[in-house]
């Protein structure tokens, strides 16, 4: 059991396990991946729609009893594609963009015409080999760079599925960007360069690789795929042997974060440049036996997600063209053409004028879907609800935190930035409730002055502003969260109870 397992899903008797002892932590690895695992919550069984969500308590008045409203919305939705939110992950150039345009145009979003455009436009500039990320990476400041800023969003569908790709920033300066798509991911992809030298880079302390990878498993994603990009790089000219170093050194991280590594990741050796191994196998690539990239994600099993669940939806950005449109994730329930809905936690009643999923004008939303929908003013951060059934607010929480990385003690007082869905809120800490010992689970007795590095503590928190969440228990996408300080991951922590 790891660390980041013990304190995010520490519901019950896995508390009481161990974290420090790596052999341990293989041995208990092995015991897991062949029970079924009911530590980490599983995207499926945090949207389930039998159990987990159903506790969230109707704050206004009661919602109509959710079994009558199941055999309509299953049967709408089953005439559309799975929705399906893909965040590309990893440090600066490892080529998350470079794959993204890659795939755009091997799944015709992009055509010859305009990708020759880009080349010469690129060239241009200096920036040749950047060219395919250009798809992706659509504004000035990314295409002169090279460099991610925004989260980029494109979409392409297979037989099955209709996938949204979120393109996220490798560079450091832009890591609330990433945490942003990280919040709206299913599943996550982590690029990883085999590039001589650049691997080791982006795997170091300070490297995005590991903080990358945290945030996606602190943001619920279940499935990690790792593509091992620049196999054609000539220092590593598709390298079994690089592939699998570049394998072993993640693997006791990925274990500590918390996936299990049999279960929940798959290596692919890829390259962003030629396509290889992204749409069809690469035939010089023989002792890679697996199914290329978008073949994997298309097999992945489906998510079984709340449609039938309460209206939420976090706002995740919003701007002005003819009214207020607001971009968001559908996280539960459905949402119509000219429904009147409640924006929490303002309590602004609006009426939503038009619905556009992933670009396409609809009559409904469902769950999972990327929504545009049009109505009168509001923030990042605000949830969409119904009348009915409200989300919960509150300004002092009390929550479970790990400290991640810190130098000095943390006492009361001490303030950090609080990332929840899409909400972001400056927090102070006001007192510890108490420890959680790592090593039996146990809380301890009295309050802890401060808390350092590694400690597992409980806290009361207080926000500047009333805001909306919901506890870890009852609705796990509204529940966990990162603190952040001067540009850097401190902490990451679950709701425990709202005050
Ligand atoms: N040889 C080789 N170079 C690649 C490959 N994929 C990407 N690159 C190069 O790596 C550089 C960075 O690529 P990007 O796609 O912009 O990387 P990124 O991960 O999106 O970077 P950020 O957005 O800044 O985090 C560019 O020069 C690409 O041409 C590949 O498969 N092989
Ligand atoms: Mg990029």
């Amino acid at each position: 059991m790891n660390v980041f397992t013990l304190y995010l899903d520490a519901t019950g008797p896995e508390m009481t396990e161990t974290v420090e002892d790596e052999e341990e932590e293989e041995e208990e690895e092995e015991k897991e991946e062949e029970e079924e695992d009911i530590s980490t919550p599983s995207p499926d069984e945090e949207l389930s729609t039998d159990n987990e969500v159903e506790p969230i308590k109707p704050t206004a008045s009661p919602s109509p009893p959710t079994s009558k409203k199941k055999e309509p919305v299953q049967e709408e939705i089953k005439s559309k594609k799975e929705p399906v939110n893909v965040v590309f992950i990893g440090h600066v150039d490892a080529g998350k963009s470079t794959i993204g345009g890659h795939i755009m145009y091997l799944t015709g979003q992009v055509d010859k015409r305009t990708l020759e455009k880009y080349e010469r436009e690129a060239k241009e500039k200096n920036r040749e080999s950047w060219y395919l990320s250009w798809a992706l990476d659509t504004n000035q400041e990314e295409r002169d760079k090279g460099k991610t800023v925004e989260v980029g969003r494109a979409s392409f569908e297979t037989d099955k599925k209709h996938f949204t790709m979120l393109d996220a920033p490798g560079h450091k300066s832009f890591v609330p960007n990433m945490i942003g798509g990280a919040a709206q991911a299913d599943l996550a992809v982590l690029v990883i360069s085999a590039r001589k030298g650049e691997f080791e880079t982006g795997f170091e302390r300070g490297g995005q690789t590991r903080e990358h990878t945290m945030l996606a498993k602190t943001a619920g994603v279940k499935h990690l795929v790792v593509l091992v990009n620049k196999m054609d790089d000539q220092t590593v000219n598709w390298s079994e042997e690089r592939f699998e170093e570049c394998k072993e050194k993640l693997l006791p991280f990925m274990r500590k974060v918390g996936f299990h590594t049999k279960k929940d990741l798959h290596f692919i050796p890829v390259s962003g440049i030629t396509g290889a191994n992204l749409k069809v196998p690469f035939t010089e690539c023989p002792w890679y036996k697996g199914p290329p990239f978008i073949q994997f994600i298309d097999d992945l099993p489906s998510l079984r997600r709340n449609s039938d669940g309460p209206l939420r939806m976090p706002v995740m950005d919003k701007f002005k063209d003819m009214g207020t449109i607001l971009l968001g994730k559908l996280e539960s329930g459905k949402i119509e053409k000219g429904a009147n809905l409640i924006i929490m936690p303002n309590k602004n009643a609006v009426e939503v004028l038009q619905i556009w999923v992933d670009d396409c004008e609809s009559d409904t939303a469902f769950t999972g879907e990327n929504v545009k929908l049009k109505v009168e003013d509001v923030l990042p951060g605000f949830v969409v609800c119904e009348p009915t059934n409200l989300c919960h607010t509150c300004k002092v929480f009390d929550a479970q935190i790990v400290i991640l990385e810190h130098k000095s003690i943390i006492c009361p007082g001490y303030s950090a930035v609080l990332h929840i869905h899409n909400a972001v809120e400056e927090v102070q800490i006001q007192t510890f409730i108490g420890l959680i010992d790592k090593k039996t689970g146990k809380r301890s007795k009295g309050h802890p002055r401060f808390i350092k590095q590694d400690q597992i503590a409980i806290a009361r928190l207080e926000a500047q502003e009333l805001f909306c969440l919901e506890s870890f228990n009852d609705f796990p996408q509204m529940g966990r969260f990162t603190l952040r300080d001067e540009g850097k991951t401190i902490a990451i922590g679950k709701v425990l109870k709202l005050l």
